[in-house]
């Protein structure tokens, strides 16, 4: 498939020459950023909201939160206010120490990012939950890590099994009313009360920060552990991907339950000291244009199954808007299909920069950046200062053209450092001790673009040609009738296996088998004639998780009537 790159658009970025800086940057030139690197006293929170807070930047917005009932801004001077008695709060209300661990399950609100980064003070480790977790998730991840207190709502508090969980001493409760006793406080009365001034708990680069879980395709969930020392890549990151200025008014729409959320929700924009729009509530078009609108939204960073859904709601809607603000867009979590770069190059003038990384890896490493034209379909190419490769599965790069394993080469600073209790399973990510395997296939073209084909485990083999899955899929939501698509290999006598597609379909049409033709052999001519999928099941909807990601391996499970496994990211 010959694909057009899409020009650099605009003069000047912060990273300029990619190649130049590829070849010469060393990490040790961004440490310098940070006040550690001098004093050797090190917090991300101090990094983030402290440090700004006595600067020039005191009374600069850090945080605008809007939701159906609240609309609020807090400068950092503000944030550093919250942050200190958020602290004083832990210290006087729980045993917690540094360490140990704080679970945060709540819906976004700024209670939640005083929680999380007077936490992050307190030398805590953290760990976000996503508020539609049910008992069952909620127990696997508290028992797991021995969570010794918890910040969450009365609302949510009915999920926790408090009697089945005895390392959890002290409920944090958010809410009105609350009825206190030595487990459980009222979180907002004693931030009230707290005093706002913390001796905030220094740590080692290399002391934990944040306990993210992440579901693999079987077994229980696990805690995968960031450090303090991730802010290095985060903050680069910041300047050379989001392109992130001074003046910049920076929206990411992650919750904090997901990598997306901490790395570019929390910890990145404030130690770039951006002020940042957090938008609670649900997904809805209007609410999503009008905050661009109203808060003039320059840097956005957001998913593929939103740019669908916004893709799918209608170029009407979009006209009621202004949305000129918009400087930079950006994506993560999912493939972004090239029919949706297209469609934001027609409604935002912009081009979608994708950005690819893990929950493992802590922040960007494969990305389109301003200074490159890009390449629709293409993630991009690797972060200066982190060596990608398709490698085979003895560790032996591959030459391009070759699908293989993506692997980043071992050592990248924001690395995680610990799968919790669970030694086996973290080296089991590693080839060699030097490539770490991502679990992802994908090739590399000849200009060094990394072209994403799928989990490793969703490669599909049929009749012998190894077809990945997120290049049909692509090829399927071109066409008028698909709003969502899902390809899985069905196992077959003959073929090995054959591709099946679950799609649903947009307002206005029927599953018929006159559709299904139809959808065949537009595959067929627009893709190969063995990327069709042979099997094309229409559905209401796909089980997605709630970053956004088409579980295949659900619809695998479905399909080939198998037990699914861990379900606990799966959206409602
Ligand atoms: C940040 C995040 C990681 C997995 C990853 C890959 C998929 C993420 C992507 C992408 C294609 C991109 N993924 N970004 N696939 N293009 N730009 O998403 O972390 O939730 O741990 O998921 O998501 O399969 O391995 P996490």
């Amino acid at each position: 498939m010959k694909i057009e790159a899409l020009p650099v658009v605009q003069e000047e970025y912060q990273l300029k020459d990619y190649d130049a800086t590829a070849r010469d940057f060393q990490w040790e030139e961004a440490e310098k950023t940070f006040t550690w690197y001098e004093t050797g006293k090190v917090n991300m929170a101090y990094e983030a909201i402290d440090r700004h807070a006595k600067s020039d930047k005191k009374d600069k917005v850090a945080l605008y939160y809007q939701d159906a009932d609240r609309k609020e801004s807090y400068t950092f001077g503000d944030m550093k206010t919250w942050t200190d008695k958020a602290a004083n709060v832990y210290k006087e209300h729980s045993n917690l120490a540094k360490g140990d661990r704080l679970f945060i399950f709540m819906p976004r609100s700024p209670e939640l990012y005083f929680a999380l980064l007077g936490a992050v003070k307190m030398g805590t480790i953290v760990g976000p939950l996503f508020e539609a977790f049910m008992e069952g998730a909620v127990y696997d991840r508290l028992l797991d890590s021995e969570a010794k207190a918890i910040v969450t709502t009365p609302d949510l508090l009915g999920r926790i099994p408090l009697d089945r969980l005895p390392d959890l001493e002290t409920v944090f409760l958010v809410g009105d009313n609350i009825k206190e006793d030595d487990k459980f406080i009222d979180f907002n009365k004693a931030l009230k009360n707290a005093s706002d001034a913390f001796e905030i708990e220094w740590v080692d680069k290399e002391d934990g920060l944040i306990l993210h879980y992440t579901s693999g395709s079987t077994g229980k969930p696990k805690g995968i552990l960031h450090v303090h020392y991730a802010m290095v890549q985060q903050y680069q990151s910041m300047k050379w991907v989001m392109d992130i200025r001074d003046d910049d008014i920076y929206w990411c729409t992650a919750d904090p339950g997901w990598v997306t959320g901490t790395s570019y929700g929390i910890f990145g924009p404030w130690l770039a000291g951006t002020t940042s729009l957090i938008l609670g509530g649900r997904f809805s078009p209007d609410a999503w244009y009008k905050a661009i609108e109203e808060y003039k939204i320059t840097v956005w960073y957001s998913a593929p199954t939103a740019f669908r859904m916004l893709m799918g709601a209608g170029d009407g809607i979009v006209k009621k808007y202004d949305l000129t603000s918009l400087r930079h867009v950006l994506s993560v979590g999912e493939p972004l299909n090239p029919e949706v770069i297209k469609w934001g190059m027609q409604v935002f003038n912009k081009r979608i920069h994708d950005t690819w990384w893990m929950t493992e890896t802590g922040a960007q490493m494969i990305c389109n950046y301003g200074c490159l034209p890009i390449k629709p379909g293409s993630m991009g190419k690797p972060l200066p200062g982190v060596k990608a490769a398709i490698i085979d599965n003895n560790g032996v790069e591959v030459p391009p053209f070759t699908m293989g394993n993506l692997a980043i080469k071992k050592g990248w600073p924001s690395m995680m450092r610990q799968v919790w209790k669970n030694q086996e399973k973290f080296e089991s990510y590693f080839i060699n001790d030097e490539w770490y395997f991502s679990g992802d296939s994908a090739y590399m073209d000849d200009d060094g673009y990394f072209w994403f084909q799928g989990r490793v485990d969703d490669v599909i083999m049929t009749s012998g040609e190894r077809v990945g899955p997120f290049e049909v899929e692509s090829k399927l939501l071109e066409h008028p009738a698909i709003l969502e698509a899902g390809v899985i290999g069905k196992p077959d006598p003959v073929r090995g296996e054959i591709i099946k597609a679950f799609v649903a379909l947009n307002e206005g049409y029927e599953p018929s088998d006159e559709l299904i033709e139809e959808i065949q052999q537009f595959v067929k001519k627009g893709l190969a004639a063995h990327a069709a999928p042979r099997e094309i099941e229409f559905k209401d909807k796909l089980p997605k998780t709630r970053s956004g990601k088409i579980m295949r391996r659900v619809l695998k499970a479905w399909e080939l009537q198998l037990p699914t496994g861990d379900l606990s990211t799966m959206e409602d």
